[in-house]
């Protein structure tokens, strides 16, 4: 690293949004959106239904008295939640094969050897974490609900993916607008434990660690476009890679239907593309690969204005600020 400083506290410039330097850290980096909340919601399937919302706070306060280090308790589902994610597991073996990327079937197929993925229940986070740990160093946090964009994409810089732990309303299997640890699990998990995409994961975290707010609002389009809506190829074929199509079948199957505009990854373009996050997207983002999704992020986020550069240190779980050479 010759011509490369380490630069100590002083040298950030006091515009400089604060971030998480240690894992730890990230025990400040829960602040929530409000406005999936059942309670504030009129349109959310759970708003009338009162035992759920109850529920809802009941898992909600794991995640608010969660600090790093603590084991992720775990959580007695009841027999409508098990059912629910039965019902959402089943549609995706029948999906997977003919239109999931290929990483992501083979990671599947892990958790399911591993006892993790089974149709009758839920997994429990804190398995799911320390199968992660072993495959990519990803680790899990229990989140009470869907974070700021700042706090949560802070967190993949750490390789700690923050999970919701509550399940949707059963009245909704197959979409819901906000995430849940159905689409945690299903959507999220297996591409995290593939070594190509955790990397890419982490790199969008680390491009947002001080960041501007108008950076900001750009890595999480990307990562709207990508890790939770992205399409790519194989063999000429299109398939999904995205959380949110692969935990909502109603989606995917839209997303591969003639109805949508796609469109080439670009993040130049793809990072300023307005969308909504009520119903289906209107348009998807296509890679060729993940390495070249990689690569094409790579030379995009160079061009962004931080006067500095970070890197990990998984050693110590911290980050490294350096001058920008
Ligand atoms: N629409 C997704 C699903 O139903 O699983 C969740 C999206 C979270 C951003
Ligand atoms: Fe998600």
């Amino acid at each position: 690293f010759a011509g490369v400083n380490l630069l100590t506290e002083n040298n950030i410039s006091s515009k400089t949004p604060w971030f998480p330097r240690h894992a730890s850290d990230l025990d400040n980096c829960n602040h929530l959106m409000t406005k999936y909340e059942p309670e504030l919601d009129m349109n959310h399937p759970g708003f009338a239904d009162k035992d759920y919302r109850e529920r809802r706070k009941q898992i909600a306060e794991i995640a608010f008295a969660y600090k790093y280090g603590d084991p992720i308790p775990s959580i007695a589902y009841t027999e409508i939640e098990n059912g629910t994610w039965q019902r959402v597991f089943n549609t995706v073996l029948d999906l997977m094969p003919k239109h999931a990327c290929r990483e992501y079937k083979a990671a599947f197929e892990k958790l399911q050897a591993a006892d993790i993925f089974v149709p009758h229940r839920i997994p429990q986070l804190e398995d799911v974490s320390s199968f992660l740990r072993k495959h990519t160093g990803f680790t899990l946090r229990p989140a009470a609900g869907l974070l700021t964009a700042r706090d949560f994409l802070a967190s993949l810089a750490f390789r700690v993916f923050q999970s919701t732990q509550y399940v949707r309303h059963n009245n909704s299997p197959f979409h819901t607008p906000e995430p849940d640890c159905i689409h945690e699990l299903l959507g999220h998990i297996p591409l995290l434990a593939d070594p190509s995409f955790a990397q890419f994961s982490q790199e969008i975290g680390l491009a947002s660690l001080g960041a501007s707010d108008s950076e900001i609002e750009k890595l999480s389009t990307v990562y709207w476009f990508t890790v939770e809506f992205g399409l790519c190829k194989e063999n000429q074929q299109l398939k999904a890679y995205g959380a949110a199509l692969l935990s909502s079948i109603g989606e995917l199957l839209h997303a591969l239907s003639d109805k949508p505009e796609l469109r080439p990854f670009e993040p130049a373009s793809t990072s300023v593309q307005p969308y909504q996050d009520q119903e289906y997207q209107p348009i998807y983002y296509v890679a060729e690969t993940f390495e070249d999704a990689k690569d094409k992020f790579r030379r995009w986020v160079s061009t962004m204005s931080r006067p500095f550069e970070v890197r990990f240190n998984p050693h110590t779980e911290r980050v490294e600020v350096l001058d920008s050479v």
